[in-house]
Order: structure tokens, then sequence, then C-alpha cells
């Protein structure tokens, strides 16, 4: 069966599924995007993420034409429409066709799309046994140039990051703002934990808004655990009990070392595997059917 994707209003075959050279998301990043999950049948978080979509959008005054319930259709739709029960989805608004100057003005018709895809789950040995970490010397953007709440087009900062962690063998890599705190990850938000308290760096710090880090705090604070949300710096992370990432493709994912240091035991701790099974059972619980 085809791939379908959804493209301005229509279902298009993936190899017509195509966006103009002139499109600004494309010459300047100049756009919005959102990486979801579906799980069995159900799309998760789907309005929470399609607000920060919306979000994202109104921060860099681009129009979305279709309104909440639109994309909501949209989405479950192009599951529907290519059998996805559990995928991966993204959903991108371009700026859309303009000239080659920078000028949004010119760009009249901003451009949506929705891809919904069989994914490859992480390994399940890598729950098991922990990832390990650098700390990447590229400082995540700041608020005051571009915002890390912006869910933008422009992911170079966190490409250039990525980059030292392939370099280094490590699969992600820790972000410092610009006064050297911890920020996040290049595609997952952090925790660590110091005894039974539960420690991740706060929105205002300039960090993606996570959907999975908001419902992990949710779980947490449900389990009795405490969760401060505070500035840290990495030094904090070596001598944590346990740490973790959270993100829609990684889910809640161990970290056992950072920087060569051995974080706790060197093993996935106790919290985060409560909080990991937590989440799971979050995911087959709730969400947006994706059927009739
Ligand atoms: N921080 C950043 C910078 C992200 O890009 C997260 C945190 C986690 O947020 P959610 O809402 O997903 O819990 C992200 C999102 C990938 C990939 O292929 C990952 C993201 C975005 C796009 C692709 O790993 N992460």
């Amino acid at each position: 069966m085809a791939q379908l994707i959804y493209l301005d209003g229509e279902l298009v075959e993936r190899e017509q599924a195509k966006v103009s050279v002139y499109d600004h998301g494309l010459l300047y990043g100049d756009g919005v995007f959102e990486g979801i999950r579906a799980y069995h049948g159900r799309v998760f978080r789907l309005d929470e993420h399609i607000r920060r979509l919306e979000r994202s959008a109104h921060a860099i005054m681009l129009d979305i034409p279709l309104s909440h319930d639109e994309l909501v259709e949209a989405t479950v739709q192009t599951c529907r429409a290519n059998d996805v029960d559990d995928g991966y989805i993204r959903m991108v608004v371009t700026r859309g066709v303009g000239d080659l100057g920078l000028d949004p003005h010119k760009c009249p018709k901003p451009s949506v799309f929705i891809i919904a895809a069989n994914i490859q789950l992480y390994p399940e040995e890598l729950y098991e046994e922990g990832l390990s970490l650098i700390t990447c010397s590229t400082r995540r953007n700041s608020p005051s140039s571009l915002d890390p709440g912006i869910k933008s087009l422009n992911y170079l900062n966190n490409i250039l990051a990525k980059l030292e962690c392939t370099n280094a063998g490590v699969a992600e890599g820790i972000m410092l703002t610009n006064a050297g705190m911890v920020s996040e990850c290049t595609g997952d938000n952090i925790f660590i934990t110091v005894g039974n308290e539960l420690v991740t760096p706060p929105v205002e710090a300039g960090i993606l808004d996570g959907i999975t880090r908001a419902a992990v705090i949710e779980l947490a604070r449900d389990e009795g655990i405490r969760v401060v949300e505070k500035s840290f710096p990495v030094t904090e992370v070596y001598t944590a009990d346990e740490c973790f990432l959270t993100g829609t493709a990684a889910e809640l994912v161990p970290v056992v070392r950072v920087d060569a240091r051995r974080i706790g035991d060197g093993k996935p701790g106790p919290m985060t595997k409560r909080l990991l099974n937590r989440f799971r059972e979050l995911t087959r619980s709730e969400g947006t059917p994706i059927g009739e």
C-alpha cells in the first residue's frame, strides 16, 4: 500500500507530496512542527501537541489555515489512511511560497502537511542498560534570540549539538544555557533524582516545554514524589542518584553515564523504572481514537 501524506487538504501519495524550493520553510527554516505518537489506535495528547503548535505559530506570526478541530481531524484521517495504530506523526506548517527575500509577508499561503509512519521502536535494551551522554559545547539558543519554547523548523542549534554527540559516539547530549546551566538535550528533556526528589530545569530557563515532560511531572506528583523545577549545573547531574530523558520518541529513557562519570550505581534506577512503567500505562489508557 502506498503511503499517503496529508498536504494542504488532500491525501497524496508520498512521491507526489512535494513542497516548492521557494517555500520559506526550506529557504529559512521559517515554520513550526510537532512530533506526535500513536499508541494502540489512539493519538497520545493530541490536543496538547496541537496547542503547542498553535502557540509556536502565534509566536512567529504564522496563521495556520486550519482550526484546532480541523487539525485533529486531519491527523486522525492521515493515520487511518495509512493503517497506523502505533506510529510516529510529523505535523508541519511552513510559511509557504515567497520570493528570495526574508519577508514572510510575501508568503500568502502557509503549507500544512502531516506524515504518519510506522516507527522504528528504540530497542528494549536501551531501557534496560541506559544511555551515555556528553555535555555539548554548543549552547542552547537563548530565549532572547530564538526561544527554545518555539518548536520551529530552525533546528540547526540542536543539529550542531547532535553532531558533537555522534562524533563522540553517543546518542544524546546535554545542552547548557548561556549561563552555563543544564537546559535540555538535543531532542529530549532531562530529569535527575536526588533522594526522593525529582529535579528538572524550568521552562523559563529556555527549553522546549515537552509534552512527555509534563506527563512525567503529573505522574511523579501522583506517586507522591516531590518535583522541583530549578536550574542546576552539570555537576549535579554527575552526582545525582538517577538521570533520565523524556521525549515523544524516547518516552522515558535512563541515563547511566555523563561525560564518562557513572550516574548512581551505573544502572537504571528505581524511580526511573517506576515512572517509565507509569508512563507506559498512561499511553495505553488514553488518547484520541483513530478508528471511526
Ligand atoms: N526538547 C527538544 C529540543 C525537542 O526537540 C523534546 C525536548 C521533547 O518534547 P516532547 O514534547 O516530544 O516530549 C523535543 C522533541 C527525534 C525528534 O526524531 C525528537 C524531537 C523532535 C523531533 C524529532 O528524535 N523531540
